[in-house]
């Protein structure tokens, strides 16, 4: 099923985290496509529990598309506008739970209490039977499988109902011309409770599957594999670790781990929970940390990158600034960060797609903390996460001529290439990058 991983010839995704249907349609138009994205990944778009914290969205109450994100109509119209800017929308999914919640009245005004869905699901839908508390031991599969995260009422993914239920929901997205899936908790469902979920669909799109990799537990990424892509956390901790740490020599083969292969990786440097845990990479990272693991994570042949786009925060709940209304034109911030407009992460979109499936080459490090490295004829960069400046002479398989650093604002930086070499100086915590999409 080539089709469900494949996310095509413009491989970068933006997870647009809060963002509402009306502002991802807007923001599609303005700069998504133009800037060269090939998707958005959305919020959940079912109607889910009612509340300030961002999280309400990972509780469903029923499958109505209507949620603090905006309603179907909204929904389906950003579909389209996305797709005539030539960007596909990828849908966070929800399979695995219902709600947390006790009781209560979802965004859609439905009314639910835990376990009872009306008119959708009832206790026989779920693995209470099974299991009645919470998941305590991930080295136990029974448990991650069919106990409750966090309180979540727990879907039987293994009946026959709840299977067809659920690719109802599934098909009613795609009937809106949903281009993909991103499937919320999928460690929590059996593979092949999912793989029987899909082949129910009408139409196959690309998947990934968060399936958060743990030492010793139960259930593994690889596992998924049948299903479609699998988010590769290894990767996660591989750049926080590097780019935090200083070593980021280190990541020299990280296309050649015992990992998922690459073509079946989708990888990003933070998501919406990862940037919400200590330690982690996100947008206030010291010494231009994020802004490099970026650079390093679209330059570097290994999965379809993502990119969170989200808001500042320093509340771990707190829910996004202007209900959701994102705003990225000047002087119209908010605290919307808006991390896929940065010159250098936008910069890098257009080396990703222009270098396609070069071979990585020209591999240079004179020490841990700086690597420059090729990709096929088509690009070169160099990244030096140390304080000092790096000035050398680099090796490369770029044509001669004068290319514009794309990490610079409107080409402000160039670099000669002659005879498969150039000569450059870069700051302490900074990067070039050149492309043969963009020459002076
Ligand atoms: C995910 N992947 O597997 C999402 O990426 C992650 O963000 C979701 O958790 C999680 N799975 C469930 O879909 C978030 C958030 C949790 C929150 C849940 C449900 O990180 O903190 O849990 O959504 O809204 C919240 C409360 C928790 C409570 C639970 C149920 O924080 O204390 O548990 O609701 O009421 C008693
Ligand atoms: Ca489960």
């Amino acid at each position: 099923l080539q089709s469900r991983r494949v996310p095509g010839d413009k491989p970068v995704i933006i997870q647009l985290f809060e963002w509402t249907w009306d502002s991802v349609a807007s923001e599609c138009t303005s700069f998504i496509g133009p800037a060269g994205y090939g998707f958005v990944q959305v919020s959940p778009p079912a109607e889910h529990v009612t509340g300030e914290a961002w999280w309400t969205d990972y509780q469903p109450v029923s499958y109505k598309l209507e949620s603090k994100r905006g309603n179907r109509e909204q929904f389906a119209s950003m579909v389209k506008t996305c797709q005539a800017a030539g960007v596909g929308v990828i849908v966070d999914t929800i399979l695995n739970h219902m709600t947390g919640a006790d009781s209560g009245t979802g965004t859609g005004g439905s009314s639910f209490t835990h376990y009872n869905y009306p008119g959708i699901y009832q206790e026989q839908d779920f693995n209470r039977d099974q299991c009645n508390g919470n998941i305590e031991d991930y080295s136990d599969r029974f448990q991650v499988q069919n106990c409750m995260l966090s309180n979540l009422a727990d879907l039987k993914t293994g009946s026959d109902y709840t299977r067809g239920r659920l690719a109802e929901y599934i098909d009613d997205l795609l009937s809106l011309g949903v281009d993909g899936l991103r499937l919320d908790a999928a460690k929590h469902m059996p593979a092949e409770d999912i793989g029987n979920i899909l082949s129910r669909t009408s139409r196959q799109v690309y998947i990934t599957q968060e399936v958060i990799y743990g030492d010793n537990e139960a259930v593994q990424p690889e596992e998924y594999l049948d299903n479609g892509a699998v988010q590769e956390f290894r990767y996660t901790y591989a750049l926080r670790d590097a780019f935090l740490g200083g070593d980021i020599a280190s990541l020299a083969d990280i296309n050649n781990r015992d990992w998922i292969n690459g073509a079946d990786a989708n990888v990003f440097v933070a998501n919406h929970d990862t940037e919400r845990i200590d330690g982690d990479l996100k947008y206030d990272s010291p010494a231009n940390s994020y802004v490099l693991a970026h650079v390093f994570s679209l330059a570097y042949p290994y999965g379809a990158p993502s990119v969170l786009s989200s808001y500042s925060f320093s509340q771990q709940d707190a829910g996004s600034p202007n209900n959701g209304q994102a705003s990225c034109s000047s002087g119209n911030y908010d605290s919307w960060l808006c991390q896929h407009r940065w010159t250098a992460i936008a910069g890098m979109v257009g080396f990703r797609n222009t270098v396609g499936s070069g071979d990585l080459n020209n591999w240079q490090s004179p020490q841990s903390s700086r690597i420059a490295f090729g990709r096929g004829s088509d690009g070169f960069v160099a990244i030096n996460n140390s304080d000092g400046e790096w000035s050398g002479e680099f090796s490369t398989s770029l044509p001669d001529g004068t290319y514009c650093n794309v990490l610079s604002e409107n080409c402000g930086s160039t670099v000669d290439v002659s005879g498969g070499s150039f000569s450059a100086t870069i700051s302490g915590r900074d990067a070039i990058a050149f492309h043969t999409g963009a020459t002076a």
